[in-house]
């Protein structure tokens, strides 16, 4: 029996998560953690019975405690903060992590929980964008698996299986584009934070939908990518597929290409990632290839997605740069949500604070988290400032 501590269990991916985890059956949950959507996790509570959940938000982790003791829940523990959430991470009973919070905030726990051994099961990108290189060094060090959520890796990851000994030319990255594919520059300078959370094919959270939007969740992609499968970034092709039926492919040195099909439904790599090698039968959509009729690929438009080229940039920059990438890319997004700047002015937070960052390339984690926390506080001067 798989027992798993699950990071973010109510967001969108942990929803899904937990409905997969009924779905295989053969799983106890042992930990659950949320931000602050303590409503939610109380359903999850009862229907779950964790021994321990986490709440971000300090007021309503107190807040769930006295409800907890009224409903008969009292012997379940609950911690708040950080440390809280690290606490769910490194959880003795689970042999498992879900990572699946929002943003940059999972690093410490996925670290943490590598040390303890624990298997990860890694949705937000975040932690690699951000920590590749510390988190899978201490992966390798520890022999832990980290194993791929995010649609895309995952299907890289399964067009892998059995090719061990096989050289790659190439992962073809898909991306659909986004609501704003085929726009150019002039167009987006107006687009409202509504504009850009209507996404065609996937049902997300905000700030991933906003990410879609902007390019950068593929740039985010592609780092995560070079750290998941130990590739060079130039090898890395992103391709706008906007039916998000094909969602990655493998080239292999023969020109085979090899990929993974299926309906946009992200309960598929997260049962995969929990039941790894082996696949689980469920009642999920399934594809019907006749009905598609058509699927398109294009190049990306990099001029006007500048994000894309950014991720690119940051990445082979190198040290700590991209954790830099990410964190003003997080202020920035949510800073366009709030409507206090633009959406073109997404791309120019970044750069901004990209090209005043000092690269540390040896670092440890707590340095690249001081990275980060530079990034945040400078973009949002930036951002109070005015940008230009
Ligand atoms: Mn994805």
């Amino acid at each position: 029996m798989k027992k798993i501590s699950l990071l973010g269990s109510t967001g969108s991916i942990g929803v899904q998560a937990l409905e997969v985890c009924e779905n295989i059956k053969d799983i106890k949950i042992e930990a659950l953690t949320t931000n602050k959507n303590i409503e939610l996790l109380e359903k999850q509570i009862i229907k779950f019975k964790p021994k321990l959940v986490s709440v971000m938000d300090c007021e309503k982790a107190e807040e769930l405690k006295s409800r907890l003791l009224k409903n008969g829940f009292g012997n379940i523990k609950v911690t708040s903060g950080l440390d809280g959430l690290v606490e769910a991470a490194i959880i003795n009973s689970a042999d498992t992590v879900i990572v699946s919070v929002v943003g940059n905030i999972g690093i410490k726990p996925t670290y943490e929980a590598i040390k303890y051994k624990k298997e990860i099961a890694l949705a937000t990108k975040e932690v690699m964008v951000s920590g590749g290189k510390l988190i899978t060094n201490e992966a390798e060090n520890n022999n832990v698996r980290i194993l791929p959520i995010d649609s895309e890796h995952s299907a890289i990851f399964q067009s892998l299986q059995g090719n061990k000994q096989n050289n790659i030319n190439k992962i073809i990255l898909t991306a659909s584009g986004g609501p704003f594919r085929g726009m150019k520059k002039e167009q987006l300078y107006g687009v409202t934070p509504k504009d850009a959370l209507k996404h065609p094919n996937w049902s997300m959270g905000a700030k991933i939908t906003i990410d879609s939007a902007t390019m950068m969740n593929k740039g985010l992609e592609v780092i995560e990518a070079k750290w998941l499968f130990n590739i060079d970034v130039e090898r890395i092709e992103v391709v706008v597929h906007p039916q998000s039926i094909l969602h990655s492919a493998v080239e292999y040195e023969d020109g085979a290409v090899i990929g993974q099909l299926g309906v946009p439904d992200m309960k598929v790599p997260i049962s995969y990632a929990l039941t790894y090698p082996k696949r689980v039968k469920n009642s999920f959509d399934k594809l019907d290839i006749t009905k598609i009729c058509t699927l398109t690929f294009e190049k990306p438009d990099i001029k006007t997605f500048e994000c894309l080229s950014l991720a690119y940039s940051a990445i082979k920059k190198g040290g700590t740069m991209p954790a830099v990438l990410n964190a003003a890319n997080e202020i920035a997004v949510f800073a366009f949500l709030d409507g206090k700047i633009g959406f073109m002015d997404i791309p120019k937070v970044i750069k901004s604070t990209m090209d005043k960052h000092t690269i540390k390339f040896n670092y440890n984690i707590t340095e690249l988290l001081n990275a980060d926390l530079w990034a945040r506080s400078y973009a949002k001067s930036i951002i109070k400032e005015g940008i230009q």
